[in-house]
């Protein structure tokens, strides 16, 4: 990893303050939107928060982290030789690992001396009258930018409840999403974690095996799938290397963009013995296999749900010796209308003799104390909290940034605190010219590998902006009746699943008091679909945007 002080020498400084444009963000997406943007001739800087490269891969550094997409799918494509190059160690990678590899793209492509580290953008307003922004920094500098595009991710705004008596804890308290960059001792200590999705499962399963006593509080019981991972075989990996064109295919032609992760075949075109076959070795397969690669029909049809939430139940109950902790860990929602979790060995946990399992809908909690937390049921006297809770997710990092469009409207008012989010293909919304989100809400985003999704947006935003240079447009703005028909859209899509029936952080439900979105803001069409989409507004001459020219002049 390159050190703060080479970063010092080498990275953007801040004698310019006026770009071709401005990228928020230097985790894969930005420094994707940087390396294209240069491609193309732009001047472009980036701003970033951190101290150095690897946006989520940098702020989330808890024990145990993993990325939960297969490594040798969550990978640039953009590049065959980085593809060649870069070797992943297992299936799944960990954090240190995803951060080397974020620092062996900043090195490979030079992306440094065009990010500033350490600053973040305050507010990005826009100018009418000479369609740039004006971007603010937190050292209360100003640049300005043609474009202005945010690369800041759907979960990097990280969520610590608002517990009551929370500054009285005398013990440590940490949350997974800004986790400190010094090792954290478990050992010889009462930890508490709060939170069982991906990140507390995967934190629950380091801090079990070091803590003296691990206590964990859990609000909604998951589905929790193995991942099954394990170290890559190199010759497997020299197989996929070798045809790397067809594998780009696959993941292009899928709709995870993964290769061989989804399924046609309806769950009652099998017998019960046969189902139970399927849902075994999705099991054992691990990764998406057995949320998208055993039957078609779990999003959309009760009796199909509840057969694959049956089996994962049945799986608890095998798995956990105490018959009252199995009955707390098992989950009652729909299956997969929350985001699925993986992980290996999670439910074994509950068997060792240093973990407990409060569940918080029995016994909620009612305040942090010095000593520990108490809930409805008594009092648990801890050395540490550790927050699992998650994130304001998809429109959070957004609304934290002052951004102004059109006639001095906030992105956060145009989309009512959250409730009304609308875009046009998740890359636009109507009323803030000249500004892309990539992988914005309304995108394949989150429920799709996203570092294809990342790839995909940029793509296409670079040959935008291309088109945008090359006809000397000065602004383009999405249309109001585009955007309002596909977020239309995303609904309807989403209308046809359970997946808006489970409160979720994918519209907003896990934050006290942000109103959940109305609009699904995930588009479920799937990678393959949403490029058709694209490559066809992009060939009707980027269809649904108004594009203003005021002089035949074209940017430089
Ligand atoms: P998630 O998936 O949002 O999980 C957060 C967990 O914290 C979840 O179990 C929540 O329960 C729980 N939570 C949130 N607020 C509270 C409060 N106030 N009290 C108790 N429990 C609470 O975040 P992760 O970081 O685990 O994962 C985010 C994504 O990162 C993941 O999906 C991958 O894409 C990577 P709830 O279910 O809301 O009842």
């Amino acid at each position: 990893m390159t050190s703060n002080s080479s970063q010092n020498q080498k990275n953007g400084t801040d004698q310019i303050t006026e770009f071709n444009a401005v990228v928020v963000g230097a985790g894969f997406s930005g420094m994707y939107m940087l390396h294209s943007l240069r491609e193309l001739g732009l001047t472009t800087r980036v701003f970033e928060g951190g101290s150095d490269v690897g946006g989520t891969w940098y702020w989330n550094r808890y024990p145990g982290l993993k990325c939960d997409t297969e490594s040798l799918s969550y990978s640039f494509t953009f590049s065959k030789e980085l593809y060649q190059k870069w070797t992943w160690s297992s299936r799944f990678a960990p954090q240190q690992e995803l951060l080397r590899y974020a620092n062996y793209i900043a090195d490979k492509f030079d992306l440094r001396k065009d990010i500033q580290f350490n600053k973040r953008v305050m507010s990005a307003h826009f100018d009418e009258a000479n369609h740039k922004w004006q971007i603010h920094l937190d050292d209360g500098r100003s640049v300005t930018a043609k474009y202005f595009i945010t690369g800041t991710g759907p979960l990097s705004s990280a969520n610590v409840p608002k517990v009551k008596g929370l500054e009285s804890f005398k013990g440590e308290w940490y949350h997974t999403g800004r986790w400190p960059h010094e090792k954290v001792d478990f050992k010889g200590k009462r930890v508490a974690v709060i939170g069982t999705g991906s990140s507390g499962v995967q934190i629950i399963g380091a801090v079990a095996k070091e803590a003296d006593h691990l206590t964990v509080f859990q609000r909604t019981p998951q589905y929790i799938t193995p991942a099954q991972d394990r170290r890559l075989d190199p010759d497997y990996v020299r197989e996929i290397k070798d045809n790397f064109d067809d594998f780009v295919r696959q993941m292009r032609n899928s709709s995870f963009g993964a290769p061989g992760a989804a399924t046609d075949r309806s769950i009652f075109e099998d017998t019960p013995e046969e189902r139970q076959r399927v849902f075994e070795a999705a099991w054992q397969k691990g990764a998406q296999a057995f949320a998208l690669g055993t039957y078609n029909d779990l999003n959309t049809n009760e009796e199909a749900n509840k057969m694959a939430a049956d089996f994962v139940r049945s799986k608890i109950a095998q798995i956990v010796h105490d018959p009252k902790t199995a009955a707390k860990l098992m989950p009652t929602y729909l299956f997969g209308t929350k985001r699925p979790v993986k992980a290996d060995g999670y439910y074994e946990i509950y068997n060792r003799e240093n973990v407990d399992l409060v569940d918080l809908r029995e016994t909620p909690i009612e305040q942090i104390t010095p000593t520990g937390i108490r809930t409805s049921d008594g009092e648990y006297e801890l050395d540490m909290i550790v927050f699992a809770t998650g994130f304001d997710a998809i429109t959070g990092t957004l609304f934290k940034m002052d951004i102004r469009g059109k006639d001095g409207i906030t992105l956060r008012e145009k989309w009512k605190n959250g409730a009304q989010v609308k875009t046009y293909l998740g890359v636009a919304t109507n009323g803030f010219p000249n500004m892309f989100t990539i992988t914005g809400p309304q995108s394949p985003s989150v429920l799709a590998n996203y570092l294809f999704g990342i790839q995909q947006h940029v793509d296409w935003i670079t040959e935008f902006i291309h088109y945008l240079n090359d006809k000397g447009i000065d602004s383009f703005e999405a249309e109001s009746d585009a955007e309002v028909k596909w977020s239309n859209h995303c609904q309807e899509l989403a209308e046809a699943t359970f997946l808006t029936k489970t409160k979720s952080w994918w519209s907003g439900g896990n934050i006290e008091g942000k109103p959940s979105s109305s609009l699904f803001t995930i588009y479920l069409g799937g990678v393959k679909k949403f490029a058709e989409i694209l490559n066809e507004v992009a060939e009707k001459e980027y269809e649904g945007f108004v594009k203003i020219s005021t002089s035949q002049t074209t940017m430089s």
